[in-house]
């Protein structure tokens, strides 16, 4: 960053109130934005962190609807759960508000009614998709289709996920509703369309040639789409929910989500400075940075841009929009619909006291630039060998042995040896290469610099072996001793930005007040004579048992989706009906079932088919029906003309049906009343 503004506004993405927030949304958006928030705070700069909940467009009406709830019951519920989790984790917004505000309707209609006074909409009346049997228009998440261009199925009317490109609904190939899962039909409609072309030269100047600097999948993105040309999109929508579009003849039609959502971050900085928020937009000595995920990069570079440029009056334009990759689970993709997510105020619970392990964790392995994946297994491996082994066993030396040797009083220090100003030669590169990652938004970096300060305090102790010397030069442990404690000191500042929790009790533990980056590797943060806290440890091992009930969990979830997206098998092909004919189908009752020894799938059945001979049919059903005895008096259906055939050393006549469930198990056929052994299947 060349220019040093005065202030920073940090803007992070609304998350839709339609649920809770997962671990995808905080390594994507709130744990960078609020790692690069308490940065510049500890820099004693001015910053403002808006935040807020999402609350209009089809995600909420869908939920609402699925659940029979308004959508005043979803949004009520889900921006509770969302702002009381982001605060239990520490994301330090100075404002957490929502969109159905009337500071935000007020300003988003005061937005739509400035341009359209302007002549900046283009008003046009053209088809539209209409679900017939829901009596509605079709638009964003409300109808699905094929993507145009990448040909994903699934894609939404307003983008395809797949690809990010945005899209209007009448663009997807072979569309069905969403809600009826019907085809829809086409139907006139007025809407205001904020015609993008007008802005393309500006916006192409803005990013492509002033912004260069920013993350590469950003910039690439931005500029394929304006390679493509833009197009009017339709900022204005009928539905029964959201911002009224504010003009006469506008009755049931709304703002489009995409048009309200981004000017909540205007309507949020209105709600904390109700005087001043204009400094924090149209100030040039303003800086903006949006944080935001990869699906949202054309709405913040291109169409949110475009609104401001329409609608002038100084509106600043973001300096930068460091968008992350995605982050998966366990492999798979997180889905909200799928419950594929570890759900953040479901952690804090399973978790409680362990937000910096969790922030921790996300950021050591954040998706800066591909898709990354979360596991059960790095999560306890990085607490246990990262933050255990390292940073709290560093810090718990340094304070158990001030406390031995110096009752918990830090020593001053004599003079410095060639080791300690080495130490502190470290401390300061690791400073200045975590400042330099901070400063250009790569977070995992930074955290990597910060940890360092800890390794570099091992290495210290262990060079200079303070115990050692205990025995005959404690003038030298002394200066050892207050060397350790001042990169204590170093690691409670650097350690802030992303682990606050830790980092406070260190301070505190420290007798530290007035936090600041620039003390970094500093000799004298923790002055000497200082009493400092007993030893405590900072952070705790996790066990197995910890670990293994939530691979439980994701397991338990596996199954419920694969029951839950289960469809019946493709029809077979045609037979004609002298081919079935010739099957012979009877019933018999068993009269003796037992396990194969050593096969673990196969059950040894005894039928009693009416013929006076018992019959022996084996089957692959053991692992469904782990008490075989108890089939004995039931009766079971069978193929009784199959050719014979051996199993492990068994001659198995016939062949006994069953059906496959939706969750893989196999269930016996039998007849629903009881009929004479051998009755023939017709
Ligand atoms: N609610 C989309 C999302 O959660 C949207 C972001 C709005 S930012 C102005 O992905
Ligand atoms: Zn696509």
């Amino acid at each position: 960053m060349s220019k040093q503004y005065k202030r920073t506004l940090i803007t992070t993405a609304l998350p839709y109130a339609n649920g809770p927030v997962h671990i995808g949304h905080l390594a994507g958006v709130y744990v960078p934005a609020d790692i690069y928030a308490r940065y510049l705070r500890l820099n004693g700069r001015e910053v403002a962190m808006i935040g807020g909940s999402d609350e209009h467009g089809v995600p909420i009406t869908i939920k609402a609807k699925k659940e029979g709830v308004t959508p005043q019951d979803i949004v009520d519920r889900y921006h509770k759960i969302i702002k009381d989790s982001f605060e239990e984790l520490g994301i330090s917004f100075d404002v957490y508000s929502r969109t159905t505000s009337d500071i935000h309707s007020a300003t988003a209609s005061e937005f739509f009614r400035r341009l359209y006074d302007n002549d900046r909409f283009v008003e046009k009346t053209s088809m539209q998709l209409y679900d017939e049997k829901a009596g509605q228009f079709l638009a964003d998440r409300y109808v699905t289709g094929e993507c145009p261009h990448c040909h994903a199925q699934g894609a939404y009317g307003d983008q395809c996920e797949k690809c990010g490109t945005s899209l209007n609904a009448t663009d997807l190939i072979n569309p069905r509703s969403a809600i009826t899962g019907n085809v829809p039909v086409m139907r006139e409609t007025k809407h205001w369309y904020l015609p993008l072309d007008r802005w393309e030269d500006d916006l192409r100047q803005w990013i492509l040639e002033g912004h260069k600097e920013w993350k590469t999948n950003v910039y690439g993105q931005c500029k394929s789409w304006l390679d493509l040309g833009l197009q009017p999109r339709a900022v204005s929508r009928d539905l029964d929910w959201g911002v009224p579009v504010p003009v006469e003849g506008a009755d049931g039609k709304v703002l489009y989500v995409w048009f309200d959502a981004p000017i909540g971050y205007i309507s949020n900085t209105k709600e904390i400075y109700p005087e001043t928020w204009e400094t924090w937009w149209k100030d040039p000595e303003t800086r903006i940075i949006n944080f935001i995920g990869k699906d949202n990069i054309v709405f913040h570079c291109i169409v949110f841009p475009a609104m401001l440029m329409a609608y002038g009056d100084g509106y600043q334009l973001p300096d930068n929009v460091p968008a992350n990759e995605f982050l998966n689970l366990e492999g798979d993709k997180i889905s909200t619909s799928r419950n594929w997510a570890v759900w953040l105020h479901e952690y804090l619970r399973d978790f409680p006291g362990k937000q910096d392990v969790l922030r921790y964790v996300l950021t050591a392995n954040a998706p800066e630039t591909k898709d990354n994946d979360f596991t059960w297994r790095d999560f306890q491996t990085r607490n246990n060998s990262e933050l255990v082994a390292i940073l709290g066993n560093f810090v718990n030396r340094v304070i158990v042995l001030t406390h031995k040797y110096f009752d918990g009083i830090v020593p001053a220090a004599g003079e410095l040896a060639e080791a300690d100003t080495a130490a502190f030669a470290e401390v300061k590169a690791a400073a200045a290469a975590c400042t330099e990652a901070l400063e250009t938004f790569h977070f995992r970096e930074a955290l990597k610099q910060a940890m360092e300060i800890a390794r570099i305090g091992n290495r210290y102790l262990q060079e200079t072996e303070p115990w050692k010397l205990a025995k005959t030069d404690m003038a030298r442990v002394a200066t050892i001793l207050n060397v350790a404690m001042q990169i204590c000191g170093s690691l409670a500042v650097a350690c802030e930005p992303f682990m606050p929790f830790m980092a406070k009790r260190l301070a505190d533990d420290l007798r530290l007040s007035n936090l600041n980056w620039g003390l970094i590797g500093n000799a004298d943060i923790v002055a000497a004579g200082t009493a400092i806290a007993p030893a405590s440890l900072l952070f705790e091992k996790i066990e197995d048992d910890a670990i293994k009930a939530q691979t439980d969990r994701l397991d338990r979830i596996k199954e419920e989706n694969k029951v839950n997206s289960w469809k019946p098998a493709e029809q077979q092909p045609d037979v004609d009906f002298d081919t079935f004919c010739r099957s012979d189908i009877r019933v018999a009752t068993v009269t003796a079932c037992v396990k194969v020894p050593k096969a673990d799938k196969l059950l040894q059945f005894t039928l009693d088919d009416g013929t006076g001979e018992p019959r022996t049919i084996v089957s692959g059903i053991a692992a469904h029906y782990p008490e075989p005895e108890k089939l004995v008096g039931t009766q079971v259906v069978f193929i009784a003309n199959l050719p014979p055939r051996k199993l492990r050393g068994i001659t198995s006549q016939g062949m006994i049906l069953s059906a496959e469930n939706n969750d893989g198990s196999l269930v016996l056929m039998a007849p629903s009343a009881p009929v004479a052994p051998g009755a023939q299947v017709k």
